[in-house]
């Protein structure tokens, strides 16, 4: 189990001690002893079972240490089992309402007995809220918000999860002989910023006629399987232990392009295409394009066949959202779109000034190494105290290392000096003019005070643009994937202003994030807007990350020239908001 696991555990059993009334000493202890293992760059997996050296970290005290011990032998947490058994599992998704904290669960559980969604749910239509202390009507208006967000939430996973699995269980087939195919369909193919399950095809030999049976047993014995939901000849489904459902398809390779193209969808795209096909007189479905009048077979093998019996060209997987794909594809203009090896720099990057976990040095180390001709330290600015943020000082004695790094580099890549400058309440920036002149990018950000009204949010904004050194706007909806709404601010405006402004915009690479995220950047570049993608890296193994954002764009039909850090070192500069 990672560091960030156990100490989200440990945070858990806390929220639940919370619940249930325990002494706030103890309470304080869980949550100590989480942020001490979040921040130490020790494993704890790999000390588990010294709890000499386990105790030497901060926080860490003799029964936390065994418990640990406990935890990485039997993978459960004995305090956080003890209180998920008083009071049920489903008191988690409580935890995960936003505006929920421990002490409002702690009196819907002693005033009516709740202890989960549904309860509070059916609590608050039948009323019963309505006469709790502390419960007015705003509030309950709040929390059935609250619900509706967490259904919708709900069942969907990040791409770093949904990457992971999918690779795992790759790898998993990989060792089987006879595949020849193996491709992840369904909206994990087009890219989109959330997946609700895997849906995996494969075909070679292996899943031919009398080698089917056994491939699919293979399949159901995955090791990371939690239960099977289904396991005929052609297909397999099962829910894997981090909860993700995945479908496996066993296809003969005659017809693996119609499967491909039917599963990867959208069904949007789908039907507009069936629809295509009908009017010249086929029809489509996951076996093949076939003849209306006689059911022979036009193309099924290869989805470029498919398309191209459609009189389209073959159309990018990130594209097919029926937005307009299908008839650029009949017109042959599709555009050219942006990739991964496009991108020559990464400019939003943390190190351990404030909450990155690498230093300088280590961050530009990685950048070169992944080909990059440039990139910045933007470190978070003092208004983030618990980030541990740089104030105007500190900044500057930052600037100096940074320019030291970037001394030390020899012009193999160029090390950008930056801030990213929290925006404050009423859109003032958070260092002063001269200090932010020093630096080569500065970005802007929200950061706190995330509920204000509509029009204050949008002035604030606004207003931070308006400073002629901020040049790029950070993750510009505040939006946490799964877990926090976008901020509410008049967007369209926003972009409208930076367009004239020439600030530029961020995709941020995040796969909590993802922020702009594919709608909002192509209404962002129909504005003019000035387009730069980061990972907001806080370790030099999140600059991968920018995969991620890669999809966004793509899915935003953006092509390299409308993105800046396609650019080369200089000209990317250049191609900022001029400086005063
Ligand atoms: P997800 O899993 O919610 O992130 O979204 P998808 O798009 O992966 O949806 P999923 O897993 O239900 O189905 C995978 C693909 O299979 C979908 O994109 C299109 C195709 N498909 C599934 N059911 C239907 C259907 O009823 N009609 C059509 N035309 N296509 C379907
Ligand atoms: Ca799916
Ligand atoms: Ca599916």
């Amino acid at each position: 189990m990672d560091n960030r696991s156990i100490a989200q555990l440990l945070e858990e059993t806390a929220d639940l001690l919370e619940i249930d009334g325990a002494d706030s000493f103890r309470i304080r202890s869980y949550r100590r002893a989480a942020e001490s293992i979040q921040s130490t760059t020790i494993s704890l997996s790999d000390i588990a079972h010294d709890a000499r050296q386990l105790q030497e970290i901060p926080a860490i005290g003799k029964s936390m240490a065994s418990n640990i011990e406990a935890l990485e032998d039997t993978g459960t947490f004995s305090p956080r089992k003890e209180l998920l058994e008083k009071y049920g599992a489903t008191i988690l998704e409580l935890l995960k309402l936003p505006g929920m904290g421990p002490k409002t669960i702690a009196l819907l559980w002693d005033s009516l007995h709740i202890a989960s969604v549904q309860d509070l749910e059916t609590a608050i239509k039948a009323g019963k809220l309505d006469n709790l202390p502390r419960f007015g009507p705003k509030h309950i208006e709040n929390l059935k918000k609250a619900i509706e967000d967490y259904r919708q939430h709900t069942g969907r996973f990040l791409l770093n999860v949904a990457d992971a699995e999918a690779e795992a269980f790759s790898a998993y087939l990989r060792r089987l002989d006879g595949l020849k195919q193996i491709t992840v369909a369904g909206s994990w193919r087009r890219g989109r910023e959330t997946v609700g399950d895997l849906d995996i095809l494969i075909s070679g030999p292996a899943c031919e006629e009398d080698n089917a049976a056994a491939t699919a047993k293979y399949v159901a014995a995955y090791p990371a399987i939690a239960s099977v939901l289904a396991h005929g000849q052609n297909k397999v489904s099962f829910r894997l232990r981090s909860n993700l459902q995945v479908d496996v398809r066993l296809l003969p390779e005659s017809s693996y392009g119609a499967a491909l193209q039917y599963f990867t969808g959208s069904k949007s795209h789908n039907v507009t295409l069936r629809q295509r096909a009908l009017k010249k007189g086929y029809t489509l479905s996951e076996y093949a394009l076939a003849r209306v009048k006689d059911g022979s077979v036009v193309a099924a093998r290869t989805e470029e066949e498919i398309y191209s019996a459609l009189g389209l060209d073959w159309i990018p997987p990130h594209l097919r959202e029926n937005l307009g794909e299908i008839e650029a594809a009949a017109k042959h203009t599709l555009p050219h779109l942006i990739e991964l090896k496009d991108i020559h720099g990464d400019v939003h990057a943390h190190t351990t000034a404030t909450d990155g976990r690498c230093s300088i040095r280590e961050m530009a180390e990685a950048a070169l190494a992944r080909g990059y001709q440039y990139m910045a330290i933007t470190d978070h600015s003092k208004n983030l105290a618990m980030t541990n943020g740089l104030d105007a000082r500190r900044a500057r004695a930052h600037l100096k290392r940074i320019r030291k790094v970037d001394e030390e580099m020899e012009g193999r890549i160029r090390v950008f000096t930056g801030i990213e400058v929290d925006i404050l309440a009423g859109g003032e920036l958070d260092l002063p003019d001269d200090v932010l002149a020093e630096m080569d990018i500065v970005i802007g950000a929200v950061h706190t005070l995330f509920n204000q009204p509509r029009k204050q949010m949008t002035d604030r904004i606004l207003r931070a643009m308006e400073n002629p050194y901020l040049r790029i706007l950070a993750h510009p909806t505040g939006r946490l994937l799964l877990r926090r709404e976008p901020l509410d601010f008049d967007l369209p405006a926003v972009l409208d202003r930076a367009a004239e402004l020439g600030v530029a915009v961020e995709q941020n690479s995040s796969p909590e994030r993802l922020d702009l995220g594919d709608v909002n950047l192509r209404l962002a570049h129909e504005k003019g807007c000035k387009i730069v993608i980061n990972t907001d890296a806080h370790h030099t193994t999140h600059y991968d990350n920018i995969q991620y954002g890669i999809r966004q764009l793509r899915r935003a039909w953006l092509t390299r020239k409308d993105v800046l850090n396609t650019l080369p070192a200089k000209k990317f500069l250049a191609a900022l908001r001029p400086k005063p």
